[in-house]
């Protein structure tokens, strides 16, 4: 098994702070050793099975109780890390929590580094590397949609499809390779149309893939949307009523939003990040013209935009201000318009605003068709995923392998459209999996691992 100098490793593995229980960490060979050092009968530990919990008190050095816990060991290969490890479970005071780290230190563990578990895991094959990464991902979503893709990724989606695309590339280099042995005797193995077809089929499923980051990305990150208005058209108040919180400040007085104010709602099992933004007009206030160039900047930023306008505008109003908003924009965006303050309409628009973007009335006061704008805002999410494919990307680093790869996969498909020597072909299409191999972390090298784990937190 591997063992980084041969090191135990602990953390802790809680959230910092003080919960009712935190969970304190080891892992490596002398894992059971150094943790039965902590009892006054070391041998209990020792002999109990893997996978049994054990209660047990904790003493300090001068014989004093620091904790009564619970303790459980693993065996090799069967934990996490794929090495021997223990938990222990203690009361979640913090001094609790250091001094056990000290005790465990001084009995001759080290202090893990971030993401060494994780990392420990990966190198004994427990796990490959977008498993490992989809596990930080899975710890760190908060809504339906995000924990759904990191648990498929976790699963070894990702990793499957891309042993199948290796998998079929090496096909192709094989048969490339062993043309070129017989090199002198010009034999073609591969019949060259067969050859088109197949990397054209591998191009179109590493296409999926980058095309699916947008969705992905979406889902992780969170989907920011914009809420953009004049003044005092009720954009503050449509950001609590979403909420359901007294979030903003909302007041009849023009101007009320100095500066932009981002807020997370779950709709629908999908993450929004709600963007209050102060009113667009043109003003002397030199403080109000700074609020308004950030609204400017989250209308780019944004990937939906919810552009309010006063049921009671004129015509004319709406129709400058719509259109001044639209310049602004682009076709990835969603704009949506909405005739805020229904309740109290007095009459209705007579310009149709329809051919700008869907319109929908509401009332942010009264909360009437809310509901709609909430579903407009998942369905436009969800029509984002391609229909084509289940597997989608979430990672960024992912995404520029997939990209390298589909870049070389091109060049190898043009090689044989073009009649060139199998060498380049098969230079490209090792190319091509070489990208992958790094998703899977197939091909690494401990600059890489180093600054993937890094970013993990200590414990994980
Ligand atoms: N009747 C009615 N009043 C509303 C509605 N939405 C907002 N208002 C009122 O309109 C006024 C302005 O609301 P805000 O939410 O502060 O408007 P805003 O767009 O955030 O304004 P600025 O921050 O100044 O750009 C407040 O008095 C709200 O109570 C609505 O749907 N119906
Ligand atoms: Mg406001």
């Amino acid at each position: 098994m591997f063992n980084d100098e041969n090191k135990t490793i602990c953390a802790i593995s809680s959230p910092s702070g003080v919960g009712a229980i935190a969970i304190i960490r080891l892992s490596g060979s002398q894992s059971t050793e150094i943790a039965s050092k902590l009892l006054r009968k070391p041998e209990r530990f020792l002999k109990i099975d893997a996978g049994k919990m054990m209660f047990a008190t904790i003493f300090l050095e001068n014989e004093q109780i620091l904790d009564e816990v619970l303790m459980v060991k693993f065996i090799e290969p069967h934990s996490f890390t794929g090495e021997n490890s223990v938990e222990i479970y203690c009361h979640g005071s913090e001094y609790i929590q250091s001094q056990i780290i000290s005790e465990l230190v001084k009995e001759g563990a080290s202090v893990a580094q971030p993401g060494e578990f994780s990392k420990r895991a990966f190198l004994n094959g427990k796990m490959d590397l977008s498993q490992s990464e989809a596990v930080a991902d899975l710890i760190a979503s908060s809504s339906k949609e995000g924990h759904r893709l990191a648990l498929n990724q976790m699963k070894g989606q990702i990793s499957n499809e891309i042993s199948e695309l290796r998998q079929q590339m090496l096909e192709l280099v094989s048969l490339m390779e062993l043309e070129l042995d017989f090199g002198e005797e010009d034999v073609e193995f591969a019949d060259r149309t067969q050859l088109i077809d197949i990397t054209e089929e591998l191009i179109h499923r590493t296409n999926n893939l980058i095309e699916s980051f947008k969705y992905g990305n979406a889902i992780k990150t969170g989907i920011p949307v914009a809420i953009v208005g004049e003044p005092n058209v009720g954009k503050s108040t449509l950001l609590n009523a979403l909420l359901k919180d007294d979030r903003a400040i909302v007041s009849d007085i023009p101007g009320t939003t100095r500066d932009s104010l981002e807020e997370l709602i779950i709709i629908d099992g999908l993450k929004f990040r709600l963007i209050d933004t102060a009113g667009i007009r043109n003003s002397d206030d030199i403080i109000e013209k700074m609020g308004v160039e950030r609204t400017y900047k989250n209308i780019a930023k944004a990937q939906v935009i919810l552009l309010m306008i006063d049921a009671n505008s004129t015509d004319k109003e709406a129709l400058i201000f719509i259109k001044n908003i639209k310049k602004k924009i682009t076709d990835d965006q969603y704009l949506l318009i909405l005739i805020n303050k229904n309740d109290i309409a007095k009459n209705e628009l007579s310009v149709s605003l329809k051919e700008y973007a869907p319109v929908i009335k509401i009332s942010a006061k009264t909360g009437e068709n809310l509901d709609s704008l909430s579903k407009l805002m998942s369905s436009w999410v969800n029509s984002l995923k391609l229909s084509e494919t289940n597997l989608i990307l979430t990672n960024n680093r992912h995404l520029e392998l997939f990209k390298n790869s589909n870049v070389a996969l091109i060049r190898a498909n043009e090689a044989i459209k073009a009649g060139l020597s199998g060498d380049f072909v098969s230079q490209d299409l090792r190319e091509a999996m070489y990208y992958l191999g790094e998703i899977s972390g197939q091909v690494s090298n401990e600059e890489v691992l180093g600054a993937i784990f890094a970013k993990f937190c200590i414990g994980k």
